[in-house]
């Protein structure tokens, strides 16, 4: 029988790209993330290239209660979730604190850290149940260093990190497995996000260096989860080539 990974946020960047390298590797793959009709056509998508069961999921994880009923009324073809990837989330704002919007803050607190922990909560259960399981939760190089005007977002995966490091504790009893991954720049539409949909903005985040590419965090995630039984990759950070850290990028 096929296992099965439910990845959040597979409506664009890291997690469509991780949805679709596990369906490729014969996965049955649940999606989800706020847009229906994008998780409509990778659905599609997967079904017929890949010809693996596919099941998408609409809801915002920022609704304790739509999380909740969504996994807890999952049908016992799709109950045993054997990989949960963590991937939801976002940047809202790049602004000093003293001038940043605090709704920004909400949306990213929200998403970000309590997004994360109502989805880990609903399917930590089935997994105690069949005694394994593995949480991949995507942080970011914001969650090992601060960077200039990225207070709150940076704030946001520190507690993504310190959650991995809890959850690691709490599920060790329970055979669970926990990884962290924590790339620096990866080319996605994070960006546009984050700029509010200012392109030139998001466009020069990128501009002049080899950044990553959603495939490359996608190919980090799978090679985390496909470990024997006996091996957990507790954390990585994956950086492009030209990015030593939050702080110093080489651009030409
Ligand atoms: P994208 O903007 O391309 O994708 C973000 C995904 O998250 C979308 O599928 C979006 O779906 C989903 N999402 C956002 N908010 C919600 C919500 N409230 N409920 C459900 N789904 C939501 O960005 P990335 O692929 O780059 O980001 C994925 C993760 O990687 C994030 O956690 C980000 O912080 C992290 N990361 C990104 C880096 C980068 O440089 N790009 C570097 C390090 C970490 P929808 O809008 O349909 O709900
Ligand atoms: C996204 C990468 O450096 O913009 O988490 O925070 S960074």
């Amino acid at each position: 029988m096929s296992r099965i990974v439910l990845v959040t946020g597979a409506t664009a960047g890291i997690g469509e790209a991780t949805a679709e390298l596990f369906a490729q590797e014969g996965w049955d793959v649940i999606i989800t993330g706020r847009r229906a009709e994008r998780l409509q056509l990778l659905q599609k998508k997967i079904e017929s290239k890949y010809g693996n069961r596919c099941l998408s999921l609409c809801f915002d994880v920022r609704d304790q209660a739509a999380v909740n009923q969504q996994i807890s009324t999952l049908d016992v073809n799709w109950r045993d979730i054997d990989v949960l990837v963590n991937n939801a989330g976002l940047a809202s704002g790049r602004a000093p604190i003293q001038d940043a919007d605090p709704n920004d803050w909400e949306l990213m607190l929200d998403t970000n850290v309590k997004g994360l922990l109502y989805v880990t909560h609903a399917v930590t259960p089935g997994m105690i149940a069949r005694k394994g399981g593995h949480i991949i939760n995507i942080s970011s190089i914001a969650g090992k260093q601060v960077y200039a005007n990225g207070n709150v977002y940076c704030a946001s995966k520190h507690a993504v990190d310190a959650l991995c490091k809890g959850m690691r504790i709490d599920l060790l009893p329970h055979g669970i497995k926990v990884t962290s991954i924590n790339p620096g720049a990866v080319d996605t539409e994070f960006s546009i996000v984050r700029f509010k949909g200012d392109k030139e903005s998001a466009a020069n985040v990128y501009k002049g260096y080899t950044p990553l590419y959603a495939e490359d965090i996608a190919d980090t995630i799978y090679y985390a989860a496909s470990r024997p039984k006996h091996v957990t990759i507790n954390e990585l950070i994956v950086m492009p080539t030209a990015q030593a850290s939050a702080h110093y990028i080489v651009k030409e």
